[in-house]
């Protein structure tokens, strides 16, 4: 069995995740003095979010030269030695390779613009008039997705910020120069990718306006990014590696096709269909309670579709881009441990690779930030602009900020109680919450009871029972707010039942043994029923 099954990624964001040097930015030698945590933890693998040369527009996901350190995280000697350590403890590291488009400051791009019609062939120019962009598509961040160049009279594609200028898959020497940067980090000794908006490479053969929505249909899951995918695997031998692709707006088709082994494209994806129950009408700036139902059922089709079809998901709650998790789904009040535990075990046992977020094995909360100045994030910034525009009243609009902002999952890692939570002993770059100081790698690692030791337990368990890595998955239990489902193998069985209202809800329930309950007591069962407690998660097995 493929150790990727097997295996729990630990994902990093390096900014804030620990400060060697008081400058107030984490770095790479922050992470190296921090990896006997993780091992503790029981990760294999360490996802880092881009630490490539960088303007910094998207936090590193505007990558300005791949195969070199941006100096705000250190040297290109630190990132050897990290993967050193790593390796010493058997971590492997996976890197961010973000192939989507570039930083408008890379000298592909700065070539462009200086009229190399060959490096005007690795974006996506079109000629056109300056009050009429080539199609009506939408930025990911706001406004049109493309950017006038006057002195070149052309346009160019940027989905992302306008600083990240979209790459031309087509062009087969683009395709090899992004070859050439995986080589570059397998020949370091990193065995682990993955690859930032992957489903968006493939663009369409003519660009046409998308006359409903915002021009997503026209470039998800293009014509050829499945053959792409295949080529630069089977070139760089990528299939030896750990593969996981970001997938955005994705269908269950396309990720099975993704992660297939005989495609030979990827090990693994992430969809988002999970985390946008509570965008109202699919927007994320809308706010709309969670709908669990929905919820429920994306994961009965996700999780059951992709074991019918032979591919492999990518488990989480968390990352850099959504709010946490205990704030979402969960009470991070007066039920913070109990809903912080039970969304751990319900993902966990699910089948697929689970990843472990900076900070949710802790439990940290939201950000909670009152005032736009607190904010860093482009998306959150240009946001805050736009809902302006719209008319909507300060306070709403920090309302909305405050349960969407990307910058909610960026605030420091929480090590101890003390100044900055121990991220630095500068002025951190963004602040730390005023909520929760309790959730503290410090504080929980003595802690049989806290959070972090549930994740640890819920981790080892992985690797005691192969049920979890190996084993069916049938959804059960169709009860209004509740997450139920059952795992398979031979005569191997767990029942995995998780109240995610702050009710106590009654479930028809078999399971003789308790593995794993997030109130850390004897399960309420009686009668055939299990009274599930508010936020009560329990694992059980025949
Ligand atoms: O994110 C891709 C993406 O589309 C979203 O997660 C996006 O941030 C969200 O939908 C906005 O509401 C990836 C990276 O994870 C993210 O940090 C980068 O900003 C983005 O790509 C561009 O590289």
């Amino acid at each position: 069995m493929a150790d990727f099954k097997r295996s729990v990624v630990y994902q990093i964001y390096p900014k804030s995740f620990c400060d060697s040097n008081g400058d107030g930015v984490g770095d790479l030698r922050g992470v190296t003095s921090r990896l006997d945590y993780i091992r503790d933890l029981g990760a294999d693998y360490i996802w880092l979010t881009p630490f490539f040369k960088s303007p910094q527009r998207d936090n590193g996901y505007d990558v300005a030269d791949y195969c070199s350190v941006e100096p705000m995280f250190g040297t290109m000697a630190d990132a050897e030695e990290l993967l050193r350590e790593a390796e010493k403890r058997g971590i492997g590291l996976m890197l961010d390779m973000v192939f989507n488009h570039t930083s408008t400051a890379h000298e592909w791009f700065q070539r462009a613009m200086a009229g190399e019609k060959k490096y005007q062939d690795y974006y996506i120019f079109r000629e056109g008039a300056p009050d009429a962009p080539p199609t009506n598509w939408q930025s990911k961040f706001g406004g049109s997705a493309w950017e006038y160049v006057p002195k070149l009279k052309k346009w160019y594609l940027h989905l992302f910020d306008v600083s990240q200028a979209d790459l031309n898959w087509d062009n087969p020497a683009v395709r090899e120069e992004l070859k050439n940067v995986i080589r570059f980090w397998q020949h370091k000794g990193v065995r682990a990718f993955r690859f930032d908006v992957v489903n968006l490479i493939s663009k369409p053969a003519v660009f046409a306006d998308d006359p409903t929505g915002d021009g997503r249909r026209c470039y998800t899951d293009g014509p050829h990014v499945h053959e792409y995918l295949q080529e630069l695997a089977r070139d760089t031998g990528l299939c030896e590696n750990v593969t996981v692709g970001e997938m955005s707006s994705t269908s269950l088709a396309h990720c099975i096709r993704y992660t297939k082994p005989e495609n030979k494209e990827l090990s693994m994806t992430f969809s988002f269909h999970h985390l946008k129950i509570d965008y109202k009408n699919g927007d994320k700036w809308a706010l709309q309670a969670p709908d669990l139902a929905q919820l429920r059922d994306l994961f009965a089709t996700w999780q059951e579709g992709m074991e019918a079809g032979g591919g492999w998901n990518a488990l989480f709650w968390c990352n850099h881009d959504q709010p946490r998790v205990v704030s979402r789904l969960g009470d991070d009040e007066k039920y913070w441990k109990e809903s912080a535990k039970m969304l751990a075990l319900c993902i966990h046992l699910m089948r697929g690779t689970p990843y472990v977020y900076q900070g949710e094995e802790l439990g940290m909360t939201n950000a909670y930030f009152e005032d736009i100045g607190q904010y860093r994030d482009v998306e959150s910034l240009n946001y805050y602009r736009i809902l302006q525009e719209q008319g909507l009243t300060e306070a709403d609009i920090m309302a909305r900020l405050m349960a969407r902002s990307r910058d909610n999952s960026r605030t420091p890692m929480q090590w101890n109680a003390e100044k900055n939570a121990g991220f630095t002993s500068g002025t951190p770059w963004i602040d730390v919450p005023t909520r929760k100081s309790e959730a503290n790698a410090e504080a929980e690692k003595q802690d049989e009871a806290s959070i972090l030791s549930f994740y640890k337990r819920l981790i080892r368990l992985r690797k005691e029972r192969d049920v979890i890595a190996e084993g069916d998955i049938r959804f059960i239990c169709d009860v209004p707010g509740i997450i139920a489902y059952e795992r398979t193998l031979g005569n191997e069985k767990i029942a995995v039942y998780c109240n995610f209202t702050g009710e106590s809800i009654a479930v028809p329930a078999n399971g003789q043994r308790c593995l794993m309950d997030s109130y850390e007591d004897v399960p309420m069962m009686k009668d055939g029923r299990l009274t599930l407690r508010p936020y009560e998660g329990i694992a059980m097995a025949d």
